[in-house]
């Protein structure tokens, strides 16, 4: 029981780090950083969207997605995801995160976020490229992590996407013994550029 409490502490520790105004710094000391390790080994968003779409990656080397929907989603993607609700881009407060996702199956898949910059892009089931937001790139080897997620995605009315990466939960474990495989115990999101004078009410 001392374990499982003491790794929900844990896992809450990096998610407030992650949703917090402090994640713009790097997180400090042992907990914090598997908190943050812990954290980014899962993603869940929920919100609302039109028309259809449907998507199931095993992988960035198998991705089928079918459909096509716009949509807005709030929750948790990684400390490399858009996470919406942050004063960030623009110096806007934008709620949500919106985006767009279309796919055939065996031909393309693609899904982005406008207010993030971000944007996975699949041809074939095989060959996936990612673009991040400036401020969100990973470390090199958290690029590489970021191509074992296994989750599903679905639109139609309500939309809804799970995840789960197994090479952030290996990251993860090595990290209890302070082994940085990703490279990411010492990132933070790139600072955003100054606020013009007067440019905010
Ligand atoms: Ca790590």
């Amino acid at each position: 029981m001392g374990q499982t409490t003491r790794a929900g502490w844990v896992a809450l520790v990096g998610v407030a780090c992650g949703v917090g105004a402090g994640c713009a710094q790097p997180p400090k000391g042992y907990l914090e950083r598997r908190g943050a390790d812990l954290a980014d080994c899962f993603h869940f968003t929920i919100g609302y969207g039109l028309i259809a779409y449907s998507r199931v990656k095993f992988t960035d080397w198998a991705v089928l997605g079918m459909g096509v929907a716009g949509r807005e989603r709030w929750g948790w993607r990684g400390r490399y995801g858009d996470r919406g609700w942050e004063r960030a881009r623009g110096g806007d407060i934008y709620i949500g995160d919106v985006g767009y996702e279309a796919g055939f199956p065996l031909v393309a898949n693609e899904e982005g976020s406008d207010a993030a910059g971000s944007r996975v892009s699949t041809l074939g089931p095989f060959i996936t490229r990612r673009r991040y937001a400036w401020d969100l790139e990973p470390p090199r080897w958290g690029k590489v992590a970021d191509k074992f997620w296994i989750g599903l995605a679905g639109t139609g009315g309500l939309s809804l996407e799970i995840g789960f990466n197994v090479a952030e939960l290996l990251d993860f474990i090595l990290g209890l013994w302070t082994i940085d495989l990703t490279g990411d115990d010492t990132w933070a999101p790139k600072p955003l550029p100054a606020e013009p004078p007067g440019g905010s009410p």
